[in-house]
C-alpha cells in the first residue's frame, strides 16, 4: 500500500523511513541534467523509482546547484506540464520543486500533493497562503543567500543553532499564512551555502532540528560534500557514500531522504531497520 500524506508527516514520531526520488525535469541539474527532460524518459524514471520503493517522488523544473540562473514561472510550468500530471496518476505521493506561487498553483492542479519550496517561502510569499489554501503540506528548507552566489563565501558562527532559529522563524511565518507546523517538514539544505565542515555539523546535528517537532528531511544526495569525502568527481560515482549520508542522518533523527538513487537508499535503510529493531 503506498505511504500516505499521514504516514510522511507523522514519521518523525513513528520512525518511518521515507524515500522522496529527486525527478529532475531540466537540461542543466548538478547530477542527472538532461536524464529526465523528454517528458517519456521522465515518467519511466518515475515508474522505475516507484518499482525501487520510493514514497514520494519530487519534480523540478528548475536546477537550484551552484551559480544557477533562475527559470521562469511559464517555462517551468512548460517543462512539468507533460510529466506531473502521468507522474500524479501513479500510486505515490507527489511533491513540486518550486520557490514560485504560480508554478506551485498549477502543480497542485494538475495533482501534486506536497510543495517543496527550497527557499522557505521567501522567494514568493504568497506560496505560503496557496498551502494553506490547498492544505498542502509545505517543505521548508534552509539556504543561505541564492543559488547563483550561495557557495562564494558561506560563513555561520554556529551553523546548527543558526538553521535551527531560521528553521524556527520559517515555521512561524507559516502559520501565520495559515499552514500549521503539523503539516510542514524543516530541511538543513545540504549544500545550499554550506561547506563541508558545515553540511556535515548538520548532518550530524539533525536531532537539534527534529526537536522543532516537525519531520526532518535531508537531502545529501550524490551532492560535492560527498565528492569532496570521498576524491570522487563524477556524481554517479558518489551512490554509495550518498547511502551513508542518508543512513547517518537517520540514526540521528532524520525520517525523509531526498535521493537520486532510490534503490539503493531504500535497500540500505531496510536492512538498517531490520537490524535495529530485530526484525524484518
Ligand atoms: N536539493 C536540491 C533541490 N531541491 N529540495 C530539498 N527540500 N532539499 C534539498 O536538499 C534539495 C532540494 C538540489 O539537488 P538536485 O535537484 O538534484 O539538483 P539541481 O538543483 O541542480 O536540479
Amino acid at each position: 500500500m503506498a505511504t500516505t500524506l499521514e504516514d510522511i508527516l507523522t514519521s518523525h514520531r513513528t520512525g518511518r523511513a521515507v524515500v522522496m526520488g529527486t525527478l529532475n525535469v531540466t537540461p542543466d541539474s548538478f547530477s542527472d541534467g538532461g536524464q529526465y527532460f523528454d517528458p517519456a524518459a521522465a515518467v519511466g524514471g518515475a515508474l522505475k523509482m516507484l518499482a525501487e520503493g520510493a514514497d514520494i517522488i519530487d519534480i523540478g523544473a528548475e536546477s537550484t546547484r551552484p551559480g544557477s540562473d533562475r527559470v521562469s514561472a511559464a517555462e517551468q510550468i512548460r517543462r512539468i506540464e507533460p510529466v506531473l500530471p502521468e507522474v500524479a496518476r501513479l500510486d505515490v505521493t507527489v511533491s513540486i520543486d518550486t520557490t514560485l506561487t504560480e508554478v506551485a498553483a498549477f502543480a497542485l492542479d494538475a495533482g501534486a500533493d506536497i510543495i517543496n519550496d527550497v527557499s522557505a517561502g521567501r522567494d514568493d510569499p504568497g506560496i505560503l497562503a496557496l498551502a494553506a489554501r490547498r492544505h498542502a503540506p509545505l517543505i521548508l528548507m534552509h539556504m543561505l543567500g541564492q543559488p547563483k552566489t550561495m557557495q562564494e563565501d558561506p560563513h555561520y558562527e554556529d551553523v546548527v543553532a543558526e538553521v535551527r532559529d531560521f528553521l524556527a522563524e520559517r515555521l512561524a511565518a507559516a502559520e501565520a499564512a495559515g499552514v500549521p507546523p503539523e503539516r510542514c517538514i524543516v530541511d538543513p539544505g545540504i549544500g545550499f551555502g554550506k561547506r563541508l565542515e558545515h553540511n556535515l555539523a548538520l548532518l550530524a546535528g539533525v536531532g537539534q532540528l527534529a526537536s522543532l517537532g516537525t519531520p526532518v528531511l535531508v537531502g545529501p544526495s550524490r551532492k560535492r560534500f560527498i565528492g569532496e569525502l570521498t576524491g570522487q568527481d563524477s556524481p554517479a560515482d558518489r551512490v554509495p557514500a550518498s547511502v551513508a549520508a542518508c543512513l547517518a542522518a537517520y540514526d540521528r533523527g532524520a525520517t525523509i531522504f531526498r535521493v537520486h538513487d532510490v534503490g539503493p537508499t531504500r535497500q540500505a535503510l531496510r536492512v538498517y531497520q531490520a537490524v535495529r529493531d530485530g526484525r524484518s
